[in-house]
């Protein structure tokens, strides 16, 4: 869209003009939030079907990938013992065992048959839906992120809150200045691209990741589940120095907050700042 691409070249016009929805935003409160904890083990509790999928296959490639990991280690305790040299003077010269062989082969080609069929149907489930309710266009740049929503023609960039600038209850290296919102238990598409360099979105609590291109626009859907609640997720492609300063905030609110959002936002992000760098574009 033409004017977002102004208005990404005035990223300083756009984070003054976004602070009175900001502070509604922060009025309303955060009832829940999706993100890392200290001493975590394990994935974030899923959200979303999608991520409830994933979480499924995680769980399944976990016990897989255990049994054969205590199989090969009791072998190897076994061989250590049963023919160490003590008990084993003279090793045997055998090089062939095709009963073995064919075992070795099959077994490992039937595991992978097994873990495909899942992982498959889990890669078309998220390639693609033709049942999303809105569209938002994502544009990773260095380093903020810009959010189009094209039909509420809403567009804004998103910047991590600065150290010194953090106030009590938001956090530190995550929470941005405006985050991407979106109506609780919607399936949202969103059009991925870059401005710059390559870039990743990735929100782990909705198990979504998507590389953002310049020149190119990827696909993917989200499934924001019901309730309100934020969702952390950071940039994870190395995409310069700031890399690590690129998180991304999703805020699920109830539809009335969402409606109300909107009038609030297209007055703030719209309007005046719009004009005018659409005429400084020009006058260039
Ligand atoms: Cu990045």
């Amino acid at each position: 869209m033409f004017p977002s691409r102004i208005l990404a070249m005035f990223p300083a016009v756009m984070q003054r003009a976004g602070f009175a929805a900001i502070s509604y935003l922060g009025a309303t409160g955060l009832a829940h939030a999706a993100e890392p904890q200290p001493w975590q083990l394990g994935l974030q509790p899923a959200a979303g079907s999608i991520a409830e999928k994933a979480n499924d296959l995680h769980n399944m490639l976990l016990v897989i990938i255990t049994l054969i990991s205590l199989f090969v280690l009791a072998l190897l305790v076994y061989t250590c013992l049963r023919f160490r040299e003590g008990k084993n003077p003279t090793p045997s010269k055998t090089t062939h065992n095709t009963v073995i062989e064919v075992l070795w082969t099959v077994i490992p080609v039937v595991i992978l048959v097994v873990i495909a069929v899942p992982s498959f149907k889990l890669l078309y489930y998220m390639d693609r839906t033709d049942e999303t309710d809105m569209v938002v266009k994502v544009t990773g740049a260095q380093w903020y992120w810009t959010y189009e929503y094209p039909k509420e023609e809403i567009a804004f960039d998103s910047y991590m809150i600065a150290e010194e600038d953090i106030q009590p209850g938001q956090k530190r290296l995550l929470d941005v200045d405006n985050p991407l919102v979106v109506p609780e238990g919607t399936r949202i598409k969103l059009l991925v691209q870059a401005n710059d360099v390559m870039h990743s979105f990735f929100m782990p609590a909705l198990a979504v990741q998507v590389y953002t291109v310049a020149g190119r626009t990827n696909e993917a859907w989200i499934d924001i589940p019901m309730g309100e609640k934020t969702y952390y997720g950071q940039c994870n492609q190395i995409c310069g120095i700031n890399h690590a300063y690129m998180p991304i905030v999703i805020k699920a609110v109830s539809a009335e907050d969402y409606a109300k959002w909107v009038d609030d936002a297209r007055e703030e992000f719209a309007s005046v700042d719009r004009v005018e760098t659409i005429k400084l574009a020009q006058a260039q």
